[in-house]
């Protein structure tokens, strides 16, 4: 069994103990925003341990979308390259857990179908892409 590694992040980890703990009755939401959080467990491409990331809710039919806006910050998170090397992912969505197999969208007609999704949920992602010069990596999680 990898390890489990939690976020360096106080508020990331943080957020996670709750939402688990409580079986995602609690702290499913982004601070004071009340928007819906998930969290997307993944493995760690270099060390092969388990990651934990909360990520903003946002759902295309049964599908789930990913943004790896990182508050508009110039590097991508490292779990984008976690999830380029590992698809493999679980994801939780409140108290519903799923096995998930995620894909990064590059297709431009498809990337802004989804990138629209994705601001429709969560307006400060519009602000992100426009503080980087970073194209912000899009992914889709589909049921297994
Ligand atoms: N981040 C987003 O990008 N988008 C969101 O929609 C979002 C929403 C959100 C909601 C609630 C919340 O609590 C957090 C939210 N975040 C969102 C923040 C998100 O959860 C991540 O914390 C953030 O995106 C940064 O991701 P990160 O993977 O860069 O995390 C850093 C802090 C981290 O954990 N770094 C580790 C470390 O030790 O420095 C390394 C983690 C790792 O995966 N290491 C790899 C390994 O092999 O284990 C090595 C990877 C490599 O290539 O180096």
């Amino acid at each position: 069994m990898p390890k489990y590694i939690p976020s360096p992040r106080d508020w990331v980890r943080e957020q996670v103990e709750l939402y688990e703990r409580s079986g995602g009755t609690r702290g499913t939401t982004l601070r004071d925003t009340g928007l819906p959080v998930i969290i997307v467990t993944n493995t760690g491409n270099k060390t092969g341990a388990i990651r934990k990331t909360p990520l903003m809710r946002v759902k295309d039919g049964a599908n789930y979308v990913l943004v790896g806006s990182q508050g508009g910050a110039p590097k991508h998170p490292v779990w984008v390259y976690n999830l380029r090397a590992n698809p493999a992912v679980e994801l939780r969505d409140g108290t519903v857990v799923q096995t998930m197999r995620v894909r990064e969208i590059d297709e431009d007609a498809e990337r802004a179908r989804l990138w629209a999704l994705a601001v429709a949920a969560y307006p400060p992602y519009a602000d992100y892409q426009l503080k980087t010069a970073r194209s912000i990596p899009v992914f889709l999680a589909e049921p297994v």
